[in-house]
């Protein structure tokens, strides 16, 4: 084979992997797409549904079979965490005796490397990081799979060196768990980016800098049975915690936190990721206080309080032309104040695929700029402009049920769905929103096929 035609297939090959992969590591590390091919229908079986026949009109249920197990959240994982309680074999491994000094000054990434690699490798094995004591840590890769189950106690503080040189070899990721099954993190401790530095050197921030990519603090990549609670998420370089192709997953009592005005701090990423529960977590932070990215499906997220932010946020989806799927998403129970947007779904135009199945219910808005959008035609202003396309990722089926309080604008719903593409099963059911003062509130509905149901205010003119 002529030099050139090597040349040719190998960009042939890194085009097709590249655009078939699902949530890959980027940068240094990719991985062969092994896509959605476990088989959790033993989380699913034998599971109370949680489905409310109630919120659905009949005439949507008979039109296209929309199953009535939706959806099916349940983990085991507590059942799976009792019995490994009753194991009393776990082996500690304290960072300590592995040389970490915790002085917020020292370095110790490498104490850190050793105390996991013992860990790991044992059976059955707890990772203590003491209370009181400050880690000052450059990139680290937790990386499994681990010979048994492994808890994480993060007891003290983890603090991310803040020379942005030291992310040079993986520019996405500050910790990460990669590949680690069963796994407990928890522990009451703090996990800090130090995330100032780069958001003064954001493009977002500063216009005159390139735009770049900045870190993930905490990232869970390829876990299945995964729990973590109980942890203080602050000040992250760029998304505070992402949970990505992870399946089976427990996550509660987080407080995620970064200032108002950080740019891209995503609290909770959520992507590729199957049969999570995320709950009794505040979320104060720069952009979306939950983001939930294509090829994720069998969500609950409940009792979530969010503000500042961007709201609680579907997408975006479809960009690039690209295929996604959300489906079967359940938020109840959530207080989002101050926020740009309340509950959010945005597609791009030209994409496929369909974000379906999806419950918001029992929220309170307080102070939100665009309290209910359904946004198909979104663009973002740092994108190239978006033209007008004839596909769309399809919205279908999604409930707003006992939604109240106050838009900060005289827009507290907006639905601007596809033409080409209306978006189909949308259902108000007993949604109440008013203006902070004495103001009016209105509807904006187009293209959205609609059922009202109930108290609505404002309400979607009835002729759709
Ligand atoms: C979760 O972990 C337990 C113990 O390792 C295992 O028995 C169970 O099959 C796991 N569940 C899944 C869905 O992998
Ligand atoms: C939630 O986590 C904090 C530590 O961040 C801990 O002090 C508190 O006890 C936890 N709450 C529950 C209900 O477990
Ligand atoms: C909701 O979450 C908060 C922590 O964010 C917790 O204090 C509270 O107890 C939770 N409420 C319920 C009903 O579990
Ligand atoms: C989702 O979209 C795909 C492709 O656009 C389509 O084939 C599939 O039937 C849709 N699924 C549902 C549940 O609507
Ligand atoms: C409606 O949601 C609120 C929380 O915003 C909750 O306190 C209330 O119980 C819910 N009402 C019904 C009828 O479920
Ligand atoms: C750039 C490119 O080829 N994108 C394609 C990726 O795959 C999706 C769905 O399989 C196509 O629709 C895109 O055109």
């Amino acid at each position: 084979m002529a030099p050139h035609s090597h040349i040719f297939l190998f960009i042939i090959i890194v085009f097709v992997y590249s655009n078939s992969s699902c949530c890959s590591l980027e940068d240094d590390d990719v991985k062969p797409n092994v896509i959605n091919n476990l088989d959790f229908n033993d989380y699913n079986r034998d599971q109370e549904t949680g489905y409310d026949s109630r919120a659905y009109p009949s005439q949507f249920l008979s039109s296209d079979g929309l199953s009535p197990d939706f959806p099916k959240v349940e983990t085991g994982i507590s059942s799976y965490l009792e019995k490994l309680a009753a194991k009393t074999s776990a082996k500690t491994v304290s960072v300590k005796s592995h040389g970490a000094k915790g002085d917020g000054k020292s370095d110790d990434t490498k104490a850190f490397k050793k105390a996991w690699d013992e860990a790991c490798s044992s059976s059955g094995a707890v990772f203590v990081v003491p209370e009181n004591k400050e880690y000052l840590l450059k990139q680290i890769r937790f990386e499994g799979p681990c010979e048994a189950a492994m808890t994480v106690q993060i007891k003290g503080t983890l603090l991310a060196s803040d020379d942005r040189g030291d992310y040079k070899k993986d520019k996405r990721h500050w910790l990460i768990f990669d590949s680690v099954d069963d796994l407990v993190v928890e522990g009451g401790g703090v996990i800090d980016g130090s995330g100032e530095i780069w958001w003064k050197n954001s493009c977002k921030v500063n216009k005159h800098k390139p735009c770049k990519e900045a870190p993930t603090a905490l990232t869970f990549y390829n876990a299945k049975n995964l729990t973590v609670k109980d942890l203080n998420i602050q000040n992250a370089q760029q998304i505070q915690v992402s949970f990505e192709r992870c399946e089976a997953v427990e996550a509660s009592n987080l407080t995620v936190t970064a200032p108002g005005d950080s740019p891209n701090t995503d609290g909770v990423h959520i992507t590729c990721t199957e049969n999570m529960q995320l709950s009794d977590s505040v979320i104060q932070t720069g952009d979306d206080c939950i983001s939930i990215e294509s090829g994720s499906q069998n969500l609950k997220i409940t009792n979530i309080t969010c503000g500042p932010g961007h709201g609680i946020s579907i997408g975006s989806l479809g960009d690039d032309n690209s295929e996604a799927h959300v489906s079967d998403v359940i938020v109840d129970g959530a207080k989002i104040s101050g926020t740009s947007n309340g509950v959010r779904i945005k597609t791009y135009q030209g994409g496929s695929g369909n974000a379906s199945n999806i419950k918001f219910e029992n929220i309170e808005m307080d102070n939100v700029k665009n309290p209910i959008i359904i946004d198909q035609n979104y663009c973002d202003q740092g994108k190239r402009p978006c033209k007008q396309q004839k596909s769309a990722v399809l919205v279908k089926n999604v409930v707003y049920q006992n939604i109240t309080g106050t838009s900060a604008t005289d827009v507290a719903i907006k639905f601007d769905c596809s033409q080409s593409h209306p978006c189909e099963e949308i259902v108000l059911r007993n949604v109440k929103l008013r203006a902070q003062k004495d103001e009016v509130v209105q509807a904006i509905c187009n293209n959205v096929e609609l059922e009202q149901i109930g108290t609505v205010s404002p309400r979607c003119p009835d002729d759709d």
